[in-house]
């Protein structure tokens, strides 16, 4: 027991804590003959990190990856790949005056609850350190989906607080603007305003959630597997299972409440899919459209703040969470979240190829729509 591994063909098992002296993944069923260096992480990794901009934690870590295992001359071998990263700015005094308190909101009781003992410093392993890992694990995962399906998988934030991307915005990302601001937002022109909100916010000491969303391109019709394997399953236990998210939804989602058939279908033509409601899915199996998700993150914990909560000998006490923070988990979510979608699809992908690797191209191809969807909307 002890579910720190995912995956089926593709195994992907972190380990450590935010305040230990290290982390670490283990990722086995990787294809061989993957070209890999320790530099490919570097991107990925800095994406995710704090102490980067004034609006994540503090906390400055290198996040150095060294390649333990399951690489040989630069290119994996088919054998585990190991990959470590020590940690060197942890400040565990912050959490001296809360050790014995539950934080309201935050996984500190559950875990107490569920072992009976935790370790309180950074949150232990409940602490967001530990999807650098998975971002780390993500990098090979987007690299062979990118060199053997030419599959691209992007995120972007799509809804700060009550901040949502204004006109004309439309869904279909200007990648290279995404890129360009430190809070992964699609419109230029609206970052100040974003900056301006998280300033008050930070200021005021409180947290605030987000929405980020995700989108594969060019995932070929066929991955994923009825009934108990379904992608739109796997993806939403994978994304579920990123620190603070609290839903997910594939394609639209909980928008389909108000839909009619007619509305939510996708149309077919010889030409393409005329719409992309399904974000890609159907039945649990890609249909060659964009596999589209996204994930809501709730508001941190960890406030300065005071609010009421418990110790552990059960007296009542009021918390004050001092330290280095992220006022908002959903900035710096959107690299964790492309890791994940990039894991389960390569998994995928090698279970389709193990099982139906000679069923070949199935005629007819329906081309899919543009990824921001919806041309009969
Ligand atoms: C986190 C609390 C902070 C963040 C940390 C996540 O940790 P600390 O109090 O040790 O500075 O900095 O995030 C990271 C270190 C990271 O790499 O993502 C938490 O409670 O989840």
């Amino acid at each position: 027991m002890g579910l720190n591994t995912f995956g089926h063909i593709l195994r992907v098992t972190t380990f450590g804590e935010s305040h230990g002296p290290a982390i670490g993944c283990v990722i086995d069923g990787c294809p061989p003959g993957l070209q890999i260096a320790p530099e490919e992480f570097r991107h990925d990794l800095e994406r995710r990190a704090t102490g980067r901009s004034r609006h994540t934690s503090a906390r400055r870590e290198a996040d150095e990856v060294e390649i333990l295992s399951g690489v040989y001359e630069g290119k994996t071998t088919g054998t585990p790949i190991a990959l470590l990263i020590r940690n060197t700015d942890q400040r565990s005094k912050d959490y001296a005056n809360i050790a014995q308190q539950f934080r309201p909101g935050h996984a500190d009781y559950s875990y107490w609850q569920k072992y009976g003992i935790r370790d309180p410093r950074g949150g232990g392993r409940s602490s967001a350190r530990e999807t650098t890992m998975r971002v780390a694990a993500g990098v090979i995962a987007k690299k062979w989906l990118a060199q053997r399906h030419g599959v691209t998988v992007r995120g972007y934030l799509a809804q700060l607080g009550g901040i949502t991307p204004r006109p004309p915005f439309d869904g279909a990302p200007d990648w290279s603007a995404v890129e360009d601001n430190p809070f992964f937002w699609p419109c230029a022109g609206q970052v100040p305003e974003l900056e301006t909100y998280m300033d008050a916010l930070r200021k005021s000491g409180d947290s605030i959630g987000a929405r980020v969303q995700v989108i594969a391109d060019g995932v070929p019709p066929g991955w994923g597997e009825p009934i108990y394997g379904k992608l739109d399953g796997e993806l939403a236990a994978a994304l579920m299972s990123i620190n603070a998210v609290k839903g997910v939804e594939i394609g639209d989602g909980f928008a389909a409440v108000t839909q009619k058939g007619t509305e939510h279908r996708d149309l077919m033509t010889p030409q393409g899919f005329l719409s992309n409601h399904a974000g890609g899915i159907l039945g649990g199996i890609a249909t060659g459209q964009p596999v589209t998700a996204s994930i809501v993150l709730k508001p941190t914990s960890s406030l300065r703040l005071p609010g009421q909560t418990v110790d552990v000998a059960g007296e009542p006490v009021e918390v004050v969470t001092t330290g280095r923070h992220d006022p908002c988990v959903g900035i710096r979510a959107t690299p964790i979240a492309e890791a994940m979608v990039a894991l389960v699809l390569m998994d995928q992908a090698l279970r389709h190829r193990a099982q139906c690797g000679d069923v070949g191209e199935v005629l007819p191809r329906i081309p899919g729509a543009a990824s921001s969807g919806n041309a009969d909307d």
